[in-house]
């Protein structure tokens, strides 16, 4: 992953691609998502030695080998905490962290909710396929309810975690979900993402062709998506079916799918998406929307902006400085209570 001085011509996609082709099955979602984010990267001709790349363990989390940045492999569910140590290390740096659903919901659950609250300025890409795809096909906390893998060979009984809702309730100020077959979108929102000053986190639906092939059929299949999906833009009513008749509203608090031009429904009656916006209970509710039996949002459901964890930690720093002056480590180290074992 060797990097140098760049020269000061526009880069193109190439630039940021190693010379270790990928390794995912023909076929594979991740390839979508690889090919999406290092057009990004060059299209926001973003320098490779400000670009870190961290995963945790899975396919997905081949990522870093493939990019000519810097990048590293860390160990299943804790590239959260190596991101978080790079980015203070050197708040100038661009991270990005590559994570699974069971990367980062099981084993990394804990450090996945705490790299949303702290709001630190890193981007998070989830490919969620619903499945363990490096160890085989084991049921992840994504899959859904009845699937039938090698840990639940008669069906899965629990209930699926919605990525995006778990980074809500835990602070994320972007929130973000995309499919593998819309390379227009998943750019426009990776772009977004890197935009944004604070965590994003974007969900990517990516499809396992091994383990879990068609999990998200019926939001990526041309002749039913325009049914099972919302695409969300700031400021527009939340419209969606294949004549763009259909909507949703709030009956009380909860939301429905209604049919414009039935029951006195006009277009005015549909709930507005916004973004920038404090309040997350709109979010909340797209969030859990396919729970309800709505379509699926698709990109930015939420963003809001709150002061870094860099710019916070910086700011405590300063005060402190102010208030006592510089520190001295060694001082501080042999004052007090302190022994010396001979
Ligand atoms: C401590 C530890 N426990 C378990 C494993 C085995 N393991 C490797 S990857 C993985 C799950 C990967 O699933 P996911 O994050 O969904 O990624 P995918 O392979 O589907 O991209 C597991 C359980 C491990 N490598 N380390």
């Amino acid at each position: 992953m060797a990097t140098g001085t760049e020269n000061m011509e526009k880069r193109d996609r190439k630039h940021y691609l190693s010379d270790i082709s990928p390794k995912w099955c023909p076929g594979c979602g991740d390839h979508a998502v690889f090919s999406a984010l290092t057009s990004v990267f060059a299209e926001l001709d973003m320098p490779r030695e400000k670009l870190t790349v961290i995963s945790g363990i899975g396919c997905s989390s081949r990522f870093p080998y493939y990019l000519s940045s810097y990048g590293f492999h860390t160990i299943h569910g804790r590239a959260p905490a190596v991101a978080l140590g790079a980015k203070l290390a050197n708040p100038d740096l661009n991270v990005w962290v590559i994570t699974g659903d069971g990367d980062a919901l099981s084993i990394g659950g804990n450090h996945f909710m705490h790299l949303m609250r702290r709001n630190a300025n890193i981007k998070v890409i989830l490919f969620n396929n619903e499945i363990y795809g490096l160890t085989k096909g084991q049921a992840s906390p994504t899959s859904k309810t009845g699937l039938p893998t090698k840990t639940t060979p008669l069906g899965s009984i629990d209930r699926p975690i919605r990525p995006l809702s778990v980074a809500l309730a835990a602070g994320a100020t972007f929130a973000a979900r995309v499919v593998d077959n819309n390379p227009t979108l998943m750019k426009e929102v990776l772009t977004a993402a890197a935009k944004h000053e604070g965590v994003a986190v974007v969900e990517v639906l990516v499809n396992c062709i091994i383990f879990n092939n068609n999990a998200h059929e019926k939001y990526q299949d041309r002749k039913q998506r325009d049914n099972n999906t919302i695409v969300l833009k700031d400021g527009a009513p939340l419209i969606f079916g294949e004549n763009k008749d259909r909507g949703i509203v709030l009956d009380g608090l909860t939301p429905k799918a209604v049919t414009i031009g039935q029951d006195g429904i006009t277009e005015e009656k549909i709930l507005t998406h916004r973004l920038n916006v404090e309040d997350t209970t709109l979010a909340h509710m797209l969030s859990e929307a396919d729970a309800m039996n709505l379509p699926l949002p698709i990109g930015i459901l939420y963003q809001t902006h709150k002061p870094t964890y860099e710019e916070r930690l910086k700011g405590e720093r300063e005060a402190a400085i102010q208030r006592s002056g510089e520190g001295d480590l060694d001082k501080l180290l042999n004052q007090g209570d302190t022994w010396r074992v001979d």
